[in-house]
């Protein structure tokens, strides 16, 4: 996968962190006149790498997304510009940010209706993996996706319930919808099994992995089962988990989490790779890759 969730920032009041903030809700300007050619350049070659791969793989509502957006191979995107259609689709806009944000600080954004993208694009010697969220994958995995009345709402609500789950200590519960779903999420269309998680529609090799390896699970889609799955931030996944329309979301964007978290909440959590009673398999993993890849 190339991006990876790590721990955000160390907690505030550090003088790093305040250099690296110049303000409270961590937005930065895009400056978008001060891309070198270069980093144009490993746009360009990024996004055409991504455009050949995704058509057959990425789910529909993307392709009719992106196709509307002034999202082109030639340049980095302009925020102005991306916003503009964002807001007059779903009210949402992306902000710049310098990478990672905290917790508090992404869900409060994300709760209003904006996006923290990151301002930086990642450099040519490293095109397939990086530790921060870049522009790439936040303006090429993620904007389409809000252009998306479904994932409109639910990304809001995402950001609302993951400001209570932090008052209250489980963000475990959330943080793993959100990386099942938003990042790493696949639906059911009617010619097969497609992409939306943003995570996967900018990786050039988790493209193609989480549909047509033999290797990962595929699972239907369960909010409880989900949430109690742990997740690998520094690998491809061990398991995908499969809407059956991304119209499922709206219902998921209504849903009261408390009386879920009550229920779960003392549960022991899954293994990425685990199978469990009630599962909906659509396809079982042979975990092949992870295998040969310990064995080195
Ligand atoms: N910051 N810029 C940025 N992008 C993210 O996706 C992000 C973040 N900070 C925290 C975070 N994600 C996650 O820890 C939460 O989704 C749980
Ligand atoms: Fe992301």
């Amino acid at each position: 996968m190339e991006t990876l969730k790590s721990d955000p920032v160390e907690k505030h009041g550090s003088a790093a962190q305040d250099a690296a903030a110049p303000s409270p809700d961590w937005t930065i300007n895009q400056n978008w006149e001060a891309y070198t050619a270069e980093e144009h350049g490993v746009w360009k070659t990024l996004y055409e790498r991504q455009t050949r791969l995704l058509p057959g793989r990425v789910c529909d509502q993307y392709l009719d997304c992106i196709k509307q957006m002034p999202i082109t191979a030639d340049e980095i995107p302009d925020f102005r510009r991306v916003n503009d259609l964002l807001m007059k689709h779903t009210g949402w806009q992306i902000v710049a940010v310098p990478g990672l944000v905290p917790d508090e600080v992404f869900f409060t954004h994300i709760a209003n209706r904006r996006f923290p993208a990151g301002q930086f694009i990642r450099s040519k010697h490293k095109l397939d993996y990086l530790q921060e969220p870049d522009i790439f994958h936040d303006v090429f995995g993620h904007a389409p996706m809000l252009m998306n009345p479904a994932i409109a709402d639910f990304m809001q609500a995402y950001g609302q319930g993951g400001l209570k789950a932090l008052e209250r200590g489980i963000l475990p519960f959330i943080s793993r919808l959100y990386w099942y779903t938003i990042e790493f999420g696949l639906v059911q269309q009617k010619d097969g099994i497609r992409i939306y998680g943003a995570g996967i529609s900018s990786s050039f090799t988790e493209s193609q992995y989480c549909l047509e390896d033999e290797s990962p699970h595929r699972l239907g889609f369960d909010l409880e089962r989900v949430m109690l799955t742990d997740y690998r931030i520094d690998d491809l996944q061990k398991s995908y988990f499969v809407l059956d329309d991304l119209d499922d979301l709206f219902a998921l964007a209504q849903i009261d989490f408390d009386p879920i978290y009550e229920r779960i909440c003392n549960k022991p959590a899954f293994a990425p790779d685990q199978i469990v009673t009630g599962d909906r398999v659509l396809h079982t993993g042979t975990l092949r890759y992870h295998r040969e890849k310990a064995a080195q």
